[in-house]
């Protein structure tokens, strides 16, 4: 069993060594992965947005529920921008690549961004939600405007 643990660990560990696009099997597969990701991100964070803007009732379950999701999320995409994956299905700009050290801080801005509201969200109080839910929304229109295409 520890022999085992072991292995996986080694496994792990090779895991995030390898170069971003080897964890995908085809260029493809990398952009879906990351497209469903935002996709799912942008389901959860929207129903604290339907909850800030009172379009339904707030529910303090609920809200953390959703802002849970929506950080897990938030950390999933960046690992499948890699080498060879601008092109077909994907509106990200070629400065995702370009500029990828100007991507990358847009991206850790977000996932900070996500943890405070995240943070709020535990807080239960909808005040404290609002205050933090303008900033990731910002943080991602931020990065559409620079990375993402038909914007
Ligand atoms: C959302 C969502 C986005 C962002 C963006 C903020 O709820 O789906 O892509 O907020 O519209 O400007």
């Amino acid at each position: 069993m520890k022999n085992l643990l072991c292995a996986a660990a080694v496994v792990g560990g090779l895991m995030t060594a390898l170069p971003a696009a080897a964890q995908f099997a085809k260029a493809e597969d990398a952009i879906k992965y990351r497209k469903s990701a935002f996709n799912v991100m942008a389901v959860h964070f929207g129903r604290i947005g339907a909850m800030v803007q009172g379009k339904v009732p707030f529910d303090p379950k609920v809200a953390a529920a959703d802002a849970d999701i929506a950080l897990i999320t938030a950390r999933l995409p960046y690992t499948a921008f890699g080498e060879g994956t601008d092109k077909g299905e994907t509106r990200a700009k070629p400065e995702v690549w370009t500029e990828n050290d100007k991507f990358k801080a847009a991206a850790l801005k977000m996932q900070e961004e996500m943890g405070k509201l995240n943070a709020a969200a535990k807080s239960g109080n909808l005040d404290t939600i609002k205050a933090a839910f303008g900033p990731v929304g910002q943080a991602c229109k931020q990065c559409h405007d620079n990375f993402r295409k038909d914007h």
